[in-house]
């Protein structure tokens, strides 16, 4: 799969925080003996003991009683029905398909390094998942559930990866979803974060893709603080191919924004999309600023916006999480676009952004380039994260 060795290239700094810390660990409290090459114990949560055949039994005609008194007729001994026989061969047949941690195990080199997973162990992994910025509280679910069954069983790193990836694309599972798009047009996307978290870039990216998808795409640049701002867009508006609708540096974005949707509506344009200036959570001014926007979007359609894009920037961490929180008060989140994985090693905070809110997570920005913007999926990207292939 062509984009996953991408995103695996670009998540690199995460998944090689990750394999040279797991690496360290396993290394750390192995036990070196020679291992003489056994079948592993099998694990049950990774490979299912396949269900027990049931061979039916062959169809057994009970022939009613004959009366005591009258001798009955010898009837012709009718031919006895050869048993149906299901051929011991058949039985083994039915595909026991290895579990995944099987797989794994026939993929390890039999001297790698093991360690028997105890509470040690469980304590270091924590302290490695914080580091990618998962979070104390996620980190903890998922070595918790990790250790689930397996205390006590000799691991290796490989194993280790493969147990985490699958933890990770469980609590990813429910929140990977791309952005809906809706019946009604002109759909509102307002798109919101800190300063330089990427909106304006995620913008030109989106615009692009739906345009290929065959919308028709306007963008409204609501920033209209800086004239950098607005110049900014307009050169993704022309690479996306798409216009652009701006007013003065200075001027009110709300009213742009009010603006900009007669125009769209206008124009037939299936999406409009709303550029908004940078600001930080704690500014409640900027904040009192967006929350105006949103009343005013909703005067002109009460059902606007109907995409709220939250923009993080991955590299920001933990601090992701208090964005989520003030952001989804004011402006009514709908979903999160996290850009910046590439190049970072705290992509966990998506884990435990999905964990804490399970707000949809629509797309993840991988680049600067107009198309480094991927839908995000959970197995690519938990596989990435831990530095293993899918
Ligand atoms: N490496 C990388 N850089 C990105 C990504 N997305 C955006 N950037 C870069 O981040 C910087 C800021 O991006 P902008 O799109 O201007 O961010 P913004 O949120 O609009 O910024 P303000 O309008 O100032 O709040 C630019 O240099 C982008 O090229 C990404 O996914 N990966
Ligand atoms: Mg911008």
């Amino acid at each position: 799969m062509a984009f996953f060795k991408k995103l695996k290239d670009k998540l690199f700094k995460s998944s090689s925080r990750i394999e040279d810390g797991l690496d360290a660990i396993v290394e750390e409290g192995a036990d070196h003996a020679p291992e003489t090459p056994r079948a592993p114990d099998p694990d049950p949560a990774l490979s299912p003991a396949p269900k027990p055949v049931e061979i039916p039994e062959p169809p057994r005609e009970t022939p009613a009683p004959p009366p005591q008194e009258v001798p009955a007729p010898q009837p012709d001994p009718a031919p006895t029905p050869a048993p149906v026989e299901i051929p011991e061969q058949k039985q083994q047949e039915i595909p026991t398909k290895p579990g995944l941690l099987g797989r794994i195990l026939g993929r390890d080199a039999p001297q790698a390094p093991r360690r028997a997973l105890d509470d040690d162990m469980l304590e270091q992994l924590e302290e490695l998942l914080i580091t990618t910025d998962m979070g104390v509280d996620t980190a903890l679910r998922v070595t918790a559930n990790m250790a689930e069954g397996r205390m006590g069983k000799r691991l290796s790193s490989q194993e280790i990866k493969e147990l985490l990836a699958r933890e990770i694309s469980r609590i990813m599972e429910p929140v990977a979803k791309p952005m809906p798009i809706y019946p009604k047009t002109p759909q509102v996307v307002l798109v919101v974060g800190v300063n330089g978290s990427g909106k304006t870039t995620t913008i030109g990216k989106l615009a692009s893709q739906f345009r290929a998808a065959g919308k028709s795409v306007v963008i409204a640049a609501g920033d209209t603080f800086r004239a950098a701002a607005v110049e900014q867009l307009q050169v993704w508006g022309e690479r996306a191919g798409v216009p652009v609708l701006t007013a003065p540096e200075g001027s009110d974005p709300a009213s742009l924004a009010f603006d900009a949707m007669t125009k769209a509506a206008a124009d037939g344009a299936d999406l409009l999309m709303i550029d908004t200036a940078g600001r930080l959570q704690n500014r409640a001014d900027l904040m009192e600023e967006l929350a105006k926007i949103v009343r005013v979007i909703r005067k002109k359609d009460p059902t606007a916006p109907h995409n709220t894009l939250l923009v993080l920037d991955a590299t920001t961490g933990q601090n992701a999480l208090s964005q989520v929180e003030t952001f989804q008060k004011l402006a009514d989140v709908s979903g999160l676009v996290m850009t910046k994985l590439d190049g970072t090693a705290r992509g966990g905070v998506l884990v435990a952004l999905a964990d804490k809110f399970g707000l949809p997570i629509h797309a993840i920005g991988v680049g600067e380039q107009i198309d480094d913007l991927a839908p995000f999926d959970p197995e690519e990207f938990a596989a990435a994260l831990t530095g293993i292939d899918v």
